[in-house]
Protein backbone atom coordinates (compact mmCIF):
# COMPACT_ATOMS: atom_id res chain seq x y z
CA UNK A 1 0.00 0.00 0.00
CA UNK A 2 1.47 3.33 -0.90
CA UNK A 3 1.57 6.05 1.80
CA UNK A 4 -1.85 8.21 2.23
CA UNK A 5 -1.13 10.63 4.00
CA UNK A 6 -0.29 13.69 1.89
CA UNK A 7 -3.16 14.87 -0.64
CA UNK A 8 -2.91 15.66 -3.83
CA UNK A 9 -1.51 19.70 -3.95
CA UNK A 10 0.67 21.91 -7.03
CA UNK A 11 2.55 24.97 -6.66
CA UNK A 12 2.91 27.57 -9.23
CA UNK A 13 6.61 27.89 -10.85
CA UNK A 14 6.77 30.58 -12.98
CA UNK A 15 8.85 29.03 -15.89
CA UNK A 16 10.60 32.37 -17.05
CA UNK A 17 12.44 33.02 -13.44
CA UNK A 18 11.88 29.82 -11.77
CA UNK A 19 9.94 31.28 -9.03
CA UNK A 20 8.40 29.40 -6.85
CA UNK A 21 4.49 30.43 -5.47
CA UNK A 22 4.99 28.98 -2.03
CA UNK A 23 8.00 26.25 -0.54
CA UNK A 24 8.68 24.25 2.87
CA UNK A 25 11.92 25.12 3.07
CA UNK A 26 14.63 27.75 1.87
CA UNK A 27 18.12 26.34 2.46
CA UNK A 28 20.91 29.18 1.91
CA UNK A 29 24.53 28.27 1.02
CA UNK A 30 27.39 30.55 1.66
CA UNK A 31 31.42 31.59 0.66
CA UNK A 32 31.54 29.86 3.98
CA UNK A 33 29.97 26.16 3.01
CA UNK A 34 32.16 26.08 0.30
CA UNK A 35 35.58 25.97 2.34
CA UNK A 36 37.55 22.58 1.24
CA UNK A 37 35.38 22.52 -1.52
CA UNK A 38 37.22 25.83 -3.76
CA UNK A 39 40.21 25.22 -5.93
CA UNK A 40 41.77 28.43 -3.74
CA UNK A 41 41.51 28.18 -0.84
CA UNK A 42 42.84 31.36 -0.62
CA UNK A 43 41.00 33.21 -2.78
CA UNK A 44 37.87 32.56 -0.49
CA UNK A 45 39.45 33.77 2.37
CA UNK A 46 40.27 36.88 1.02
CA UNK A 47 36.38 36.80 -1.00
CA UNK A 48 35.00 36.23 2.97
CA UNK A 49 36.40 39.30 4.15
CA UNK A 50 34.14 41.08 2.38
CA UNK A 51 31.05 39.12 3.73
CA UNK A 52 29.87 35.67 4.07
CA UNK A 53 27.89 36.45 0.40
CA UNK A 54 24.85 33.97 -0.76
CA UNK A 55 26.36 31.25 -3.19
CA UNK A 56 23.27 29.30 -3.49
CA UNK A 57 20.11 28.94 -2.56
CA UNK A 58 17.55 25.92 -2.54
CA UNK A 59 13.53 26.34 -2.24
CA UNK A 60 12.05 23.02 -0.93
CA UNK A 61 8.59 21.40 -1.22
CA UNK A 62 8.40 18.99 1.59
CA UNK A 63 7.11 15.67 1.38
CA UNK A 64 7.43 12.51 3.68
CA UNK A 65 11.53 11.30 3.12
CA UNK A 66 10.20 7.90 2.60
CA UNK A 67 10.01 5.19 -0.37
CA UNK A 68 7.14 6.28 -3.28
CA UNK A 69 7.06 9.81 -2.54
CA UNK A 70 9.39 13.03 -4.78
CA UNK A 71 11.18 15.70 -3.67
CA UNK A 72 11.31 18.37 -6.11
CA UNK A 73 12.86 21.39 -5.48
CA UNK A 74 14.41 24.91 -7.13
CA UNK A 75 17.73 25.78 -6.96
CA UNK A 76 19.42 29.35 -7.61
CA UNK A 77 22.99 29.40 -8.10
CA UNK A 78 23.95 33.24 -7.45
CA UNK A 79 26.55 34.30 -10.79
CA UNK A 80 29.94 34.74 -9.24
CA UNK A 81 33.71 33.29 -9.04
CA UNK A 82 35.93 32.33 -5.98
CA UNK A 83 38.95 33.41 -7.51
CA UNK A 84 38.37 32.57 -10.94
CA UNK A 85 36.28 29.72 -10.58
CA UNK A 86 32.31 29.97 -11.01
CA UNK A 87 30.21 29.54 -8.25
CA UNK A 88 28.75 25.88 -7.72
CA UNK A 89 27.12 23.71 -5.35
CA UNK A 90 28.61 21.62 -3.16
CA UNK A 91 27.41 18.53 -4.97
CA UNK A 92 26.34 14.86 -3.89
CA UNK A 93 26.22 11.46 -4.02
CA UNK A 94 22.46 9.84 -3.19
CA UNK A 95 22.99 7.28 -0.52
CA UNK A 96 20.35 5.30 -1.85
CA UNK A 97 22.10 4.16 -4.82
CA UNK A 98 19.20 3.13 -6.67
CA UNK A 99 18.09 6.83 -6.81
CA UNK A 100 17.80 8.76 -9.76
CA UNK A 101 17.13 12.45 -10.37
CA UNK A 102 16.05 14.66 -12.93
CA UNK A 103 16.90 18.02 -13.74
CA UNK A 104 15.43 20.73 -15.81
CA UNK A 105 17.27 23.84 -16.67
CA UNK A 106 14.63 26.64 -15.96
CA UNK A 107 16.97 30.40 -16.15
CA UNK A 108 20.61 31.43 -17.46
CA UNK A 109 23.22 28.68 -18.21
CA UNK A 110 25.02 26.66 -16.21
CA UNK A 111 26.95 22.78 -16.24
CA UNK A 112 25.72 20.11 -14.73
CA UNK A 113 29.41 18.27 -13.49
CA UNK A 114 28.53 14.52 -12.78
CA UNK A 115 30.73 11.73 -12.34
CA UNK A 116 31.07 7.87 -11.20
CA UNK A 117 34.19 6.46 -9.96
CA UNK A 118 36.40 7.24 -13.11
CA UNK A 119 33.88 8.32 -15.82
CA UNK A 120 33.35 11.92 -16.25
CA UNK A 121 30.33 13.41 -17.92
CA UNK A 122 29.03 17.47 -18.13
CA UNK A 123 25.34 18.70 -19.67
CA UNK A 124 25.21 21.95 -20.57
CA UNK A 125 22.00 23.41 -18.90
CA UNK A 126 19.38 26.02 -19.82
CA UNK A 127 15.66 26.88 -19.73
CA UNK A 128 14.47 23.68 -21.48
CA UNK A 129 17.44 21.13 -21.06
CA UNK A 130 15.72 17.89 -19.33
CA UNK A 131 18.89 16.32 -17.88
CA UNK A 132 19.19 12.33 -16.81
CA UNK A 133 21.71 11.59 -13.48
CA UNK A 134 21.63 7.84 -13.31
CA UNK A 135 21.60 5.98 -10.18
CA UNK A 136 25.01 6.27 -8.56
CA UNK A 137 26.42 9.34 -10.22
CA UNK A 138 27.48 11.82 -8.27
CA UNK A 139 26.39 15.68 -9.29
CA UNK A 140 27.44 19.17 -8.75
CA UNK A 141 26.01 22.33 -10.74
CA UNK A 142 27.90 25.09 -11.72
CA UNK A 143 26.85 29.10 -12.33
CA UNK A 144 28.32 29.93 -15.68
CA UNK A 145 26.69 33.03 -16.39
CA UNK A 146 26.30 36.84 -15.51
CA UNK A 147 22.75 35.96 -14.24
CA UNK A 148 21.30 33.28 -11.69
CA UNK A 149 20.95 29.56 -12.92
CA UNK A 150 18.27 28.08 -11.78
CA UNK A 151 17.12 24.61 -12.27
CA UNK A 152 14.28 22.45 -10.98
CA UNK A 153 15.30 18.89 -9.70
CA UNK A 154 12.99 15.39 -9.15
CA UNK A 155 13.95 12.40 -7.42
CA UNK A 156 13.09 9.85 -4.80
CA UNK A 157 12.02 11.57 -1.38
CA UNK A 158 14.12 8.54 0.38
CA UNK A 159 17.49 9.37 -1.99
CA UNK A 160 19.40 10.69 0.96
CA UNK A 161 22.67 12.65 0.36
CA UNK A 162 26.43 11.82 1.04
CA UNK A 163 28.44 15.30 0.54
CA UNK A 164 31.73 13.46 2.09
CA UNK A 165 32.49 11.82 -0.63
CA UNK A 166 32.56 14.28 -3.19
CA UNK A 167 34.87 16.18 0.14
CA UNK A 168 37.27 13.32 -0.16
CA UNK A 169 37.37 12.16 -4.05
CA UNK A 170 36.50 15.24 -5.65
CA UNK A 171 34.35 15.81 -8.97
CA UNK A 172 37.33 15.03 -10.75
CA UNK A 173 36.55 18.65 -13.18
CA UNK A 174 36.38 22.25 -12.26
CA UNK A 175 34.88 25.26 -14.13
CA UNK A 176 36.89 28.16 -14.21
CA UNK A 177 36.33 31.99 -16.30
CA UNK A 178 38.09 32.19 -19.11
CA UNK A 179 40.77 35.06 -19.39
CA UNK A 180 38.01 37.58 -20.77
CA UNK A 181 35.58 36.59 -18.23
CA UNK A 182 32.63 35.93 -20.89
CA UNK A 183 33.41 31.73 -21.27
CA UNK A 184 34.43 29.05 -18.95
CA UNK A 185 36.92 26.30 -19.59
CA UNK A 186 36.32 22.48 -17.71
CA UNK A 187 39.53 21.68 -16.34
CA UNK A 188 40.77 18.14 -14.90
CA UNK A 189 40.84 18.35 -10.93
C1 LIG B 1 19.57 19.20 -5.90
C2 LIG B 1 20.66 19.79 -4.99
C3 LIG B 1 20.73 21.30 -5.00
C4 LIG B 1 21.84 21.84 -4.09
O1 LIG B 1 18.31 19.53 -5.43
O2 LIG B 1 20.46 19.32 -3.69
O3 LIG B 1 20.96 21.76 -6.29
O4 LIG B 1 23.03 21.16 -4.27
P1 LIG B 1 23.76 20.44 -3.04
O5 LIG B 1 22.75 19.52 -2.42
O6 LIG B 1 24.89 19.70 -3.64
O7 LIG B 1 24.16 21.51 -2.08
C5 LIG B 1 19.79 17.68 -5.90
O8 LIG B 1 20.65 17.20 -6.59
N1 LIG B 1 19.05 16.95 -5.07
O9 LIG B 1 19.20 15.62 -5.01
ZN1 LIG C 1 20.89 15.01 -6.08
Amino acid sequence: MGDTTVIPFFVQLDLITGKLSSFSERVVRRLSDLRGLVADEVALRRELEHGDRIVYEVFKINVPPIQGHLFFNVTVIHPGKIGEEYHFTKGHYHMNEQAAEIYIGVQGKGLLLMRSYNNFRVIEMQRGVLAYIPPGWGHRSVNVSHDPFVFLSIYPADAGYDYERIMREGMGKRVFATSNGQGYCIVDD
